[in-house]
């Protein structure tokens, strides 16, 4: 379903062992050197969201290639350029296949979640890619001049694709709330994981 030119939801297009190989792999990602981490925001702040990057390590406001701690960042497994390239497909009819070659975990609690913003480090007009799992969320998209006013709510369950492309790539979006214990039963998430699929545009 269209929900403005270029957003498109896709609900429960991950099937249940499509879910579960996906958890399991950002766990894996979470560990260690260049896992998990808090973000620090330019103004003194935390996110309440963690994070894990993987191809390239972000920050308020820029792309590198180590982590704060100079870990060099984990990299981008080209099954998930694949997986990219099918979540256009099931988007937008057969669709340009542009060179994805990051991704970005975020790991919601119950009681995270993630303000207004545009996503606008990357260098390139492909649109994101973002897989949901667990825990329901509030999703609020809204529109390209402001964060606040006209946007729309909506609710991102486990397995829910949402393509972000066209003129919506820049539109202002976050999460108001996550609804606790909406995962799946068999999942064993406790919590949200976003999982989304960027190409950065930086080359190299
Ligand atoms: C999330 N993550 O649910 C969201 C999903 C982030 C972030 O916002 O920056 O990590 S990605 C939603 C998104 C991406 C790019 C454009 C638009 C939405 N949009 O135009 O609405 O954790
Ligand atoms: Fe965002």
């Amino acid at each position: 379903t269209e929900v403005a030119p270029g957003a498109v939801l896709v609900p429960d297009w991950l099937d249940a062992g499509r879910q579960r190989d996906l958890v399991a792999a950002c766990r894996e990602w979470a560990r260690g050197p260049a896992g998990m981490r808090e973000v620090r925001t330019p103004g003194g702040g935390t996110m309440s969201a963690k994070q894990v990057c993987l191809g390239w390590h972000w920050r308020p406001y820029a792309y590198s290639r180590t982590t704060d701690d100079g870990a060099p960042v984990k990299a981008f497994p080209p099954e998930l350029g694949d997986l990219a390239h099918r979540a256009l497909d099931a988007a937008y009819g057969a669709a340009p296949h542009p060179d994805y070659d990051m991704a970005l975990v975020n790991f919601y609690d119950a009681n995270a979640h993630m303000g207004m913003h545009q996503d606008r480090e990357e260098r390139s007009d492909a649109p994101v890619v973002s897989l949901s799992l667990g825990d329901t969320c509030v999703f609020r998209f809204g529109n390209t001049e402001t964060r606040t006013r006209p946007y729309t709510d909506l609710e991102l369950r486990s397995g829910d694709l949402f393509v972000f492309g066209g003129p919506s790539r820049l539109a202002f979006h976050g999460v108001p709330r996550v609804l606790a214990g909406t995962a799946p039963a068999g999942l064993g998430l406790t919590g949200r994981l976003n999982l989304t699929l960027r190409a950065s545009g930086l080359g190299g």
